[in-house]
């Protein structure tokens, strides 16, 4: 896998934290990820398991910052037990101001994040995990830099499911 072998590069950078060792650390569950059903294990500790429709919402988590960083990482795995496809169409948070769904992928052999304006599928059967780093949610004029042990509220809206509140824990910066 093409993004596995990169994972030494400082090209990795990312400035929501998700490059370098909690990338390398967690490069199986990229592999993993478009596998339908994921164990537990891979799961990073973080919130409730929360249902909508045919949704099923997990480990929801936020990455401690450091104090006066302006951007913040988290995720969540979201697992579609339905026969439809949905859409996960944004995020919003009240302790940020912009919340926004990222990927990484490689570009002229540098590994680059870019926001998906178009949100992210969520194909029927499938679970997608925004949580190892290649998918994520960044948190941009985050209020109050995150601390571990805080709780982040926030709001995804899916096309047919409609709109869920779910709590991140907020974990250490390496998201552990
Ligand atoms: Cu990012």
């Amino acid at each position: 896998m093409k993004i596995a072998r990169t994972f030494g590069f400082t090209a990795l950078f990312c400035v929501c934290g998700f490059a370098g060792s909690a990338l390398a650390q967690d490069h199986h569950n990229m592999q993993g990820m478009d596998m339908g059903n994921m164990g537990s294990m891979n799961i990073p500790m973080g919130g409730d398991v929360v249902k909508l429709g045919d949704l099923e919402i997990s480990g929801g988590f936020a990455k401690a910052m450091l104090p006066g960083q302006p951007v913040g990482g988290g995720g969540f795995t979201v697992k579609n037990n339905g026969s439809a496809d949905d859409h996960l169409v944004s995020v919003t948070s009240p302790m940020s101001g912009e919340v926004q769904i990222h990927e990484m992928a490689m570009q002229d052999n540098v590994m680059k994040m870019r926001q998906l304006k178009d949100g992210i599928v969520v194909p029927a059967g499938q679970t997608v995990e925004l949580a190892s780093g290649n998918l994520h949610l960044m948190f941009l004029q985050v209020k109050s830099p995150f601390k571990q042990g805080d709780k982040v509220p926030v709001t995804l809206t899916f096309e047919k499911a409609g709109k869920v509140d779910l709590v991140l824990n907020v974990l250490s910066a390496q998201g552990k």
